[in-house]
This record gives C-alpha cells, sequence and structure tokens, in this order.
C-alpha cells in the first residue's frame, strides 16, 4: 500500500492520543499527510460498538464475546477508514489495534491463545502495521494519570479503567511479551518521561524504521521511495 500504517500500544493514562496528534503535527510539516484513528471505533459503525463495549454493556456476555465485539468493529474499521487511507497513499496513526486484544483479552483476559490467533487472522485478513509504538510505563502512573484527566473532564472510569490493579500490572507484561516476540514491527518507548523526551524518542524511531516518513515528501529524495510502494 502507498501509505504507512503505524499503530500505539499500551495501558491506560501512557500518552498515546497526545504522542499520535504531535506525530501527525510533525509529518504534516513534511507534506506526509496522515490520518488519526482509534480503536474500538474509527468508523461510524466502529464507533457504535465502542460505545456499547466500553459502556460496559458487554460485560456480562463474557471476555470472549468482548473479543468478538472487538474484532467486527475492527472489520468495519479496516474496510471504510484504514484500507482506503492507506491505498490513496494516506499514512494512518491508529491509537490502539490488534495487540490490543492480545493484551486485553487474550493475557490479561485468560482467553485461550489460540481463539485470539485465530479471530486476528479471520479479521485482519493479512493486513499488520508497518510500525508498533509501544508506550511503557508503571500501570499505577498511567492510571493516574487517566483519572486524574477524568477528574478535570467530570468523567467516570471506563469498562478497563476500572479492574484490579493486577490486571494493569498483567497488561503491561502482555505489551512487553508482543514487543519480543516481534521486535521488527514493536518500539519500546519509555513513556515515562516529559511528553517532549516521548516525541524525540517516537521520531529517533521513527527514522531508523521507516526513514521515507522523515523526509519531506515533495523532495527529490522523498518521493522515490513512496512511488514505488
Ligand atoms: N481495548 C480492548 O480491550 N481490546 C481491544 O482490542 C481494543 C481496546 C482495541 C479503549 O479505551 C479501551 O478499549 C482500552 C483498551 C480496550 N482500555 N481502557 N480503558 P480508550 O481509547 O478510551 O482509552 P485508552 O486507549 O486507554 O487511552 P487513554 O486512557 O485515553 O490514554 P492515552 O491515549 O494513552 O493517553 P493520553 O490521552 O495521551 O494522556 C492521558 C493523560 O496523561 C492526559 O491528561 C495527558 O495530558 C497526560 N499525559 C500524556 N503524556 C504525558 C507525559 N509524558 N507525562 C505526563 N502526563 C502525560
Amino acid at each position: 500500500m502507498a501509505g504507512c500504517f503505524i499503530t500505539f500500544e499500551g495501558g491506560e493514562g501512557a500518552g498515546k492520543s497526545t504522542q499520535i496528534e504531535r506525530l501527525k503535527q510533525r509529518l504534516g510539516e513534511l507534506a506526509q499527510p496522515a490520518l488519526v484513528t482509534r480503536e474500538p471505533g474509527g468508523s461510524p459503525h466502529a464507533e457504535e460498538i465502542r460505545a456499547f463495549i466500553l459502556g460496559g454493556h458487554a460485560k456480562h456476555l463474557g471476555t470472549f464475546a468482548e473479543a468478538l465485539l472487538f474484532a467486527a468493529a475492527r472489520i468495519d474499521h479496516l474496510d471504510k477508514t484504514i484500507v482506503p487511507a492507506l491505498k490513496r497513499g494516506t499514512h494512518v496513526l491508529c491509537d490502539r489495534f490488534a495487540d490490543s486484544t492480545w493484551a486485553y483479552q487474550g493475557s490479561a483476559g485468560n482467553i485461550d491463545k489460540a481463539l485470539i490467533d485465530q479471530l486476528e487472522r479471520v479479521t485482519l485478513r493479512g493486513i499488520k502495521p508497518d510500525l508498533t509504538f509501544i508506550l511503557d510505563l508503571p500501570a499505577e502512573t498511567g492510571l493516574a494519570r487517566a483519572r486524574e484527566r477524568q477528574v478535570g473532564r467530570g468523567e467516570s472510569a471506563d469498562r478497563f479503567e476500572g479492574e484490579a490493579a493486577s490486571f494493569h500490572h498483567s497488561l503491561r507484561q502482555a505489551f512487553l511479551a508482543i514487543a519480543r516476540n516481534e521486535p521488527k514491527r514493536c518500539v519500546v518507548i519509555n513513556a515515562d518521561q516529559e511528553p517532549d523526551e516521548v516525541e524525540a524518542a517516537i521520531w529517533a524511531a521513527l527514522r531508523e524504521k521507516l526513514p521515507q516518513l522523515t523526509q519531506n515528501r515533495l523532495s527529490d529524495n522523498a518521493l522515490r521511495p513512496l512511488d514505488v510502494a
């Protein structure tokens, strides 16, 4: 595809949305258009499924049924938003994707890995992120950030933020395990530092993994790899 697909993963309050906006801005300055999207959600029907799951309405159906709902949302998101953008040469910056199903429903949620694997295969149909940033920080730090933001906005905890501390600890380990298993695709970023430092670490990793994105798209050198892709 002509665009690059980049996902951001990690526990609650890791700073994904903050860094995605910063990266979009930097890419825009280099005439590298990027679409920001999120999971669950990112297309009208997937956003309806998001509201249902995060509102806690699917919890009584059990963790595997929730995994199915995340997959249903992902199919619509891929078909309506992600694949069309990549085909027209727009990069996609996605806040969470399939690794979140592995971590939340598979590892922390104790759903059989083989089932999650099969679900992922039929859902993704071969589409994988080109690069995944795993924003890593202690679960307590991320939860404290998320709570502070909720208090500021007068919101309450969603379906997953209300889980026990042990759930959030195992999530962190699950994301780190994904990164160990797929070192070519995944880069672990220390998210327990100032936003400017996190941004610099992300940019340095992007320069190494997808250097064509860190060049001005309108310059001769940058045009060649994208035209070939
Ligand atoms: N889920 C799942 O179970 N299975 C799946 O397959 C998928 C998802 C796809 C989506 O919720 C939920 O769905 C999620 C997993 C589950 N669990 N929960 N909850 P969401 O999209 O509403 O929430 P989230 O993905 O966890 O994002 P978040 O809590 O909004 O966090 P964030 O985007 O990573 O962080 P942020 O909004 O950029 O920053 C949070 C706050 O910290 C904010 O006030 C910032 O100003 C501040 N911040 C950001 N960076 C820093 C630094 N570096 N230092 C200090 N403060 C910072």
